[in-house]
């Protein structure tokens, strides 16, 4: 049976705090299902919407969450493909259109009215969530629900990321914020993929986990290399440089130095978020190096059902923590700190 009421993570207030309490539990539209969150991991995303970083303004107040993994306890009459006890991801894109451009071509992520889980819809950061039917990511049920929620997008935007850098097996990849959660998943993807792994990050516990857990073959660490475009050349064998770049650090600098240290013909990709940030790059290098930088965008269902499929089977493994609900808060404090290895996972129990 649903309750009627049920533990979440409010914020009142852009910039937060985060506030534990009781709310009444959401019932589902005709095209939605309720989904009994059991995980959901915390993304950076969801650090950005609590402390206002982007020109888009979220739902207030706004449960926040966009990585839930769970189990479908109702749904509306027309829901006709999802049956009660089905296990479900809520992603990012909680709905879409499904009839503009882009839907109609499988971009949903470019729809121009989206609903975005925990940014402009409440999102996974309770016991019951909703979704609409359409965009809910099927999770096969010998999968850990613990597991897969960071798959959930940061996997899901990882994959698409480096699909669309275009990168041959073989070839050399460098991951900008490899200690973070989508850093992590993302030399997990790259080396399923067949691709060869420089990891960019800092300090010697996100060090070990990219050599040791991970699967980078060099590491390269942003505050203590004395030339970063050198020593990220310098690890490929021929000098040259990666062919491709996924940037997925919070911070602007790395955006301004990725062109430099690209092959020629590489691509540059573009995934994280930092406040106020703008790409910059020498135009003379980028024309003689005939240089693509592009950005990219969680992933359509196709991507997340693909992304899934690698972690079922086995061939994703990335570090979580798993804390409950009622510790978004802290979990937020270390976030902001960058002293996040890996990911952490919310278990709505406690
Ligand atoms: O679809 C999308 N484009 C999408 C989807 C999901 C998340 C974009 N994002 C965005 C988030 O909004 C956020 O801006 O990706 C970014 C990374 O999210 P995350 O992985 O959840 O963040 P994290 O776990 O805090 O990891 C960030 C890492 O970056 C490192 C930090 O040390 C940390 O490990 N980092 C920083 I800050 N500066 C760096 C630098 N100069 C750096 N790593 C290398 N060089
Ligand atoms: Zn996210």
């Amino acid at each position: 049976t649903i309750p009627k009421e049920q533990w979440a993570q409010v914020i009142e207030k852009t910039g937060g705090p985060v506030d534990y309490k009781k709310i009444p539990v959401p019932t589902p539209a005709s095209d939605e299902v309720l989904v009994n969150i059991k995980f959901s991991g915390v993304c950076h995303t969801d650090l950005h919407a609590l402390n206002g970083d982007w020109p888009l303004p979220t739902k207030l107040p706004l449960v926040g969450g966009h990585e839930g993994a769970g189990v479908v306890v109702s749904r509306g009459e027309l829901v006709k493909d999802v049956e009660i006890g089905d296990h479900v991801g809520v992603k990012w894109l909680n709905g879409s259109c499904l009839s503009c451009e882009f839907c109609q071509q499988s971009d949903e992520p470019l729809c121009p009215k989206p609903l975005l889980s925990g940014y402009t819809v409440d999102g996974t950061f309770q016991e019951y969530c909703i979704a609409k039917a359409a965009h809910v990511a099927r999770i096969p049920k010998e999968v850990p629900l613990d597991a897969i929620a960071p798959v959930l997008c940061a996997g899901i935007t990882v994959y698409k990321g480096l699909k669309e850098s275009g990168v041959k097996p073989g070839q050399w990849v460098a991951i900008v914020g490899a200690g973070g959660g989508l850093g992590s998943l993302a030399q997990q993807y790259a080396r399923a993929m067949g691709l060869r792994v420089i990891g960019i990050d800092t300090g010697d516990a996100k060090k070990k986990m990219c050599l040791e857990q991970l699967g980078s073959e060099a590491f390269v660490d942003f505050a203590t290399s004395k030339n970063l475009v050198k020593d990220v050349q310098a690890a490929t064998p021929d000098g040259l440089g990666p062919h491709a770049v996924i940037l997925v650090a919070v911070n602007e600098k790395p955006f301004q130095q990725a062109a430099e240290y690209v092959r020629p013909r590489g691509t540059v990709v573009c995934i994280g978020l930092p406040a106020g940030a703008y790409l910059r790059a020498p135009v003379f290098e980028s024309v003689i190096k005939m240089i693509t930088i592009k950005g990219s965008y969680v992933g359509n269902r196709k991507d997340s059902a693909e992304a899934i499929e690698f972690f079922a089977r086995g061939l994703i493994k990335a570090p979580f923590q798993v804390v409950g609900l009622s510790e978004l808060q802290m979990v937020y404090d270390k976030m902001q700190k960058g002293e996040i290895a890996g990911r952490y996972v919310l278990d709505t129990s406690k």
